[in-house]
């Protein structure tokens, strides 16, 4: 390989992960205490396009949201998305996963 076809290929791999990564939140949300709050915060993150899972831990009242690849979620956004099915967010946890 020449020189160059080195370093465009060296530069392609490290950018790659780069438009893979998606965001992986976790949320502890105030108030939601039952089924039918899990299934009105699931509904809510659902209308978002960005997002592709999100999974509840109603004993530790947890949401956990997960992006698209490439995409990521602000926590204007999630809070927003919390206070309009109705609950607060006492906190967001996130890590960048591939
Ligand atoms: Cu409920």
């Amino acid at each position: 390989m020449k020189i160059k076809q080195k370093l465009l290929y060296l530069s392609l791999l490290l950018l790659i992960p780069q438009f893979l990564r998606a965001d992986e939140v976790t949320i502890t949300v105030k108030g939601m205490v039952c089924s039918f709050c899990a299934q009105g915060i699931k509904k809510t993150f659902g209308k978002n396009e960005k997002v592709t899972a999100v999974n509840v831990d109603l004993e530790k009242k947890l949401v956990k949201v997960e992006t698209r690849d490439g995409e990521s979620i602000s926590d204007e956004e999630l809070r927003k998305t919390i206070n309009d099915a109705g609950y607060d967010v006492l906190e967001i946890k996130r890590e960048k996963h591939a």
